[in-house]
């Protein structure tokens, strides 16, 4: 059987499941996950490898009308994820009364002119009968070559979902390694748990205020130690995050902890800083600190790590 290999870009309306889906396809955590709209802030790959194909998919930060600095950007971001894919996929959440956001995304995704596919999402959320009328209004208004309805939380559907993609793949050898799972460095998907566990663990305006960077990472023989700072815009957001004697401060550090520790497969020592940028979500110079596509690009070959060579 030929080889085929291709990029798959997944994009929709934030909170519609996207980055659930690309985790349950690898099968394993590249993109963090979280009830509240607009948690993925870059587009992210999401590598899948079968004996006869390898599936790179592109979880992208939700469809929306920006009004920041860091809004604009994740749009940017969003928009990148198009360029040269092979197929681009919208996800909706078909456990939604469809409404102005869903146009929005459905206009946003016109501009790609290749093989585009329906998901509908969260179908276990929802009676069957409510899903054939969704599909007939959702292929009115677009020429979607496939609709999927799927439940990326329970997996139903998913299996036809990725032969077909596959199916429609061109022949190529594969773009990365068989045993590379994500594009990202350790170090940003180290942030993104850092994240991910301080937005699990906030409410409100909080975990929208807020971004990690990670100051220091070093490697040991025995251990890794990562040094983050939270950013918030507000003084009183710093002391939710910190918490009562800081001990908001440590349950983030110690669940981040254990599943970088999972993830890396090392033992982590992990300081947690909190500080407060007022409005840096309009500033982009520090909104361009979190693009760490960006970041990379600058990097010259040495400072890479893994590499000594000047
Ligand atoms: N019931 C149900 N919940 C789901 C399903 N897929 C995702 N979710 C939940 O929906 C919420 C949002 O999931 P995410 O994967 O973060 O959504 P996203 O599209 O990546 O969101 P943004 O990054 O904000 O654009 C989480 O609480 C998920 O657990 C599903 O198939 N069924
Ligand atoms: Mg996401």
């Amino acid at each position: 059987m030929p080889f085929r290999s291709g990029y798959v870009a997944i994009v929709g309306r934030p909170n519609s499941g996207k980055s659930t889906l690309v985790n349950a396809l690898v099968g394993r955590k590249v993109a963090i996950v979280s009830p509240r709209p607009q948690t993925t802030r870059n587009r992210i790959h999401g590598i899948v490898n079968r004996a006869n194909a390898q599936l790179v998919l592109i979880d992208t930060p939700g469809l929306h009308k920006p009004d920041s600095a860091l809004n604009r950007q994740m749009m940017q971001e969003a928009a990148g994820a198009l360029d040269g894919v092979d197929i681009l996929s919208l996800m909706v959440d078909a456990s939604e009364e469809p409404g102005p956001g869903d146009r929005f995304a459905l206009d946003w995704m016109r501009r790609f002119r290749g093989t585009s596919f329906l998901l509908l999402n969260k179908i276990d959320r929802i009676p069957k009968a409510l899903l054939l009328p969704l599909i007939d209004s959702y292929s009115r208004q677009h020429d979607f070559a496939e609709v999927f309805p799927i439940s990326a939380l329970t997996g139903d559907g998913l299996v036809p979902l990725v032969e077909n993609w596959i199916a429609r793949l061109p022949q190529n050898p594969p773009y990365f390694p068989t045993d590379q799972f994500t594009d990202q460095p350790e170090r940003f998907l180290a942030a993104e748990l850092i994240r991910e566990k301080a937005i699990l663990a906030t409410r409100e305006e909080v975990p929208y205020a807020l971004a990690v960077l990670i100051e220091r990472f070093e490697e040991t023989e025995r251990l890794i130690r990562i040094h983050a700072t939270l950013s918030v815009e507000r003084d009183g957001q710093k002391g939710i995050l910190i918490g009562k004697g800081g001990a908001m401060l440590k349950r983030i550090g110690t669940a981040a902890r254990l599943e970088i520790e999972h993830l890396l497969g090392t033992k982590v020592y992990l300081e947690l800083f909190v500080k407060v940028h007022p409005n840096w979500r309009q500033n982009p110079a520090l909104v361009r600190q979190l693009d760490w596509h960006r970041q990379l690009a600058q990097m010259s070959a040495h400072e890479l790590p893994g590499n000594d060579e000047p």
